[in-house]
């Protein structure tokens, strides 16, 4: 039996984007963690000890911290120490190795940069008045869902005939764009990018990383996610 206090554990909160993914890579490697949901308005001190930036996700390990989605979904695929196959780790399936492409790093690149910064104004378009709402948009369309539709129109995910780390590191952040205007997204000129988002969050994958935890205090039993 598994000690739960024993496992890493995963500062998380729900509707983070960039916990998303590192939750939906954590639980499509197998692995195990206990997971620590955090108010981001008062973020326990436990926290703070282990990573003074206090962003969400953290992966706290017996021998490092993880600050960044991006390093605990590798982490969850190359981690070997468990041994379950010496020869494949935690990726059987190739999720890291098929992401290890040029392209899918500068879509991952564009998704973190300049799509994610087009995306809060196109979300938050009240906060940046000096420039119209469907501005902020066209940059946004122009980061990435453009290229992203380009490689689906291709190829059913980014791992190419399979998913792989990139499909879910974007996945997150598409979702976001797409419900700022839902009626608008619903008959924009993407239907690849449309039915590969459709097709993600109807996944069981997307729906075990979103399943809700009541917020940490420190002196709770340990939360196991997966559940
Ligand atoms: N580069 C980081 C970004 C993480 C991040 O910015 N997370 C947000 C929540 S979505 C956060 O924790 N913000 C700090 C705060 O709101 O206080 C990563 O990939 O993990």
């Amino acid at each position: 039996m598994t000690n739960a206090a024993a496992l890493p554990v995963l500062y998380s909160f729900r509707r983070c984007p960039y916990a998303m993914r590192a939750r939906m890579a954590l639980a499509q490697a197998g692995q195990v963690v206990q997971l620590r949901e955090v108010a981001l308005r008062a973020k326990p001190q436990a926290l703070l000890d282990v990573s003074p930036a206090a962003t969400v996700p953290v992966l706290v390990l017996p021998d490092r911290v993880l600050t960044q989605s991006l390093d605990i979904m590798v982490w969850a695929w190359q981690d070997n120490d468990r041994g379950d196959d010496p020869a494949h780790g935690h990726d059987p399936e190739g999720w890291l190795a098929r992401s290890n492409t040029p392209d899918n790093h500068a879509l991952v690149a564009a998704n973190d940069g300049a799509f994610k910064r087009a995306l809060d104004r196109y979300k938050y378009a009240e906060r940046f008045p000096e420039r119209p709402q469907a501005s902020h948009r066209d940059d946004a369309l122009a980061a990435l869902i453009a290229p992203l539709e380009q490689r689906l129109l291709q190829q059913p995910f980014l791992g190419d005939a399979h998913p792989c780390l990139t499909d879910l590191a974007l996945l997150p952040f598409v979702r976001q764009f797409a419900a700022v205007l839902p009626a608008w997204w619903a008959s924009a000129p993407f239907p690849a990018t449309q039915a590969w988002l459709q097709g993600w969050l109807a996944s069981p994958l997307f729906a075990q990383a979103m399943v809700p935890y009541t917020p940490w205090v420190p002196g709770d039993p340990a939360a196991v996610y997966p559940r």
